[in-house]
């Protein structure tokens, strides 16, 4: 299923305003402007999959470069200690925003479980 608009719709579109950090043809990286720790930058697809739950076995090229993009954004964010990547999926998941996102946190140590 692909995603209604959202917020991340215009700032792919550049209708509202993001620190975008990365971009290539398939994915943006931006700064989460209610950060949840020193670095938290999110990776999103162009195409609007709303969440993992949507994705489509046709999709696992793009699935794969989102996780690439994540590796590569948190190389350039300096993250050379580590860093967690997050999914929120669908309401139990604490998703907010309906269109896919990677969290990359860091920065600080990262305590499990997460709440
Ligand atoms: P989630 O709970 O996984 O759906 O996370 C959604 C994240 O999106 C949340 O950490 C805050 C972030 N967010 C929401 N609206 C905006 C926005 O307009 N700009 C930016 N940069 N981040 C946003």
């Amino acid at each position: 299923m692909t995603s209604q608009e959202t917020i991340f719709s215009k700032i792919i579109r550049r209708e509202i305003p993001a620190d975008i950090v990365y971009e290539d043809d398939l994915a943006l990286a931006f700064r989460d402007i209610n950060p949840q720790a020193p670095v938290h930058i999110l990776v999103i697809p162009k195409q609007p999959i709303a969440k993992l739950a949507d994705a489509e076995s046709e999709d696992h090229k793009l699935m794969g470069h989102l996780l690439l993009t994540v590796k590569r954004v948190a190389e350039e964010a300096g993250l050379s200690n580590g860093y967690r990547v997050v999914i929120n999926n669908g309401n139990d998941g604490g998703q907010t925003v309906d269109h896919l996102h990677l969290h990359i946190l860091g920065g600080r140590f990262m305590k499990w479980p997460p709440g």
